[in-house]
């Protein structure tokens, strides 16, 4: 029975994606930034086992209702084979699942990779981004390595890498501050923002420039105005979530606490910065040499869970046989 394995990481915005211009086609109405770490990661198996009655996903080693978001992706790489058997998906990650830590993303990213493998079909590029894109948003950017830049350019979408990891090998420090599942799902939550938040026309519509400000301070390799973009952005877009109808707000205490730490260490000179997604973590990004003092500052937090140390990582790939 053929059997094929994939792995990608998980990717964290700098210049983030809130809100869809098509719900349905799980389309963003703008576009993102990321970096791709490599310490975090999704591992997915595709097999057809001959006495499967029904396509199966596992994660975690728990069977799912459903298969979830993976279900359009599913489809969209079904239409481009004659092969018709009923899969079975198993996904593991080796971080928290649904807590703002991209595990969407890497899922199914992986999940694209070894699909199309086992179905024997060579999707395009940008056959692999709508694939992806149909499961997750976020989704493309762990197809690719290192700093990532999912864009639309006169309404045509694209994603590549901007720099691969070791062109510039800043280090990502993830600051956990809960495991648990979030309470509302990015999907929801977008959808909440863009019908009800009155800065969510702002948000798009100068979205733009936060983009073109990311990009010239990574080519230029700007620390300082790259972080000082992306803090912005990360801010705007809570700015967008909390004042949603009803507001959504997924930092916990930790994660404000985690904050004010590294504005204090902002104000006494580190060049770092910090990222939170749609969850209460905390990402800081920083040179290495600047790892060990980061790091040794978050463990005197209380409340912090673990501490997970990244250097950028690869894009999603096959492994084994
Ligand atoms: C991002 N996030 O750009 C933004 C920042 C979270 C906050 O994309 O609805 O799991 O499946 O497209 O991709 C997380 O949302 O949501 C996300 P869907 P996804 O990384």
């Amino acid at each position: 029975m053929k059997k094929i394995t994939a792995i990608a990481h998980p990717n964290f915005a700098l210049i983030k994606y809130w809100g869809k211009s098509n719900f349905y086609e799980n389309i963003p109405a703008m576009g993102s930034i990321s970096v791709v770490v490599d310490a975090m990661k999704s591992e997915t198996t595709v097999s057809f086992p001959p006495e499967l009655k029904k396509d199966t996903w596992v994660l975690n080693k728990v069977e799912q209702p459903s298969l979830g978001h993976l279900e359009p992706s599913l489809q969209y790489l079904r239409s481009m084979s004659p092969m018709r058997q009923s899969c079975l998906i198993e996904s593991t990650n080796n971080f928290p699942t649904a807590a703002g830590l991209a595990s969407s993303a890497s899922g199914t990213a992986s999940f694209v990779k070894a699909m199309s493998q086992c179905l024997e079909i060579q999707p395009k590029r940008k056959q692999m981004i709508k694939a992806t894109m149909l499961g997750s948003g976020s989704a493309p950017r762990s197809l690719f390595s290192g700093f990532v830049h999912l864009d639309f350019f006169e309404g045509a979408l694209d994603c590549m890498t901007i720099l691969n990891p070791e062109e510039w090998p800043l280090k990502v420090i993830v600051c956990l501050t809960s495991l648990e599942r979030k309470s509302v799902s990015s999907r929801d939550g977008m959808e909440i923002s863009r019908k009800t938040s009155s800065f969510y026309k702002d948000w798009v519509n100068n979205h733009y420039q936060d983009i073109e400000l990311a990009l010239s301070a990574i080519a230029s390799r700007n620390l300082k105005t790259l972080g000082t973009v992306a803090q912005e952005n990360c801010l705007k877009m809570h700015e967008v979530m909390k004042t949603s109808q009803p507001s959504i707000d997924y930092w916990n205490m930790t994660t404000h606490s985690v904050v004010k730490s590294i504005e204090t260490m902002q104000d006494d000179g580190l060049d770092i910065f910090y990222t939170i997604d749609a969850g209460p973590q905390v990402k800081i990004i920083c040179k290495s040499d600047l790892t060990e003092e980061v790091c040794s500052a978050m463990k005197k937090i209380s409340g912090i869970k673990s501490i997970i140390e990244c250097g950028l990582g690869q894009g999603a790939r096959l492994i084994g046989g």
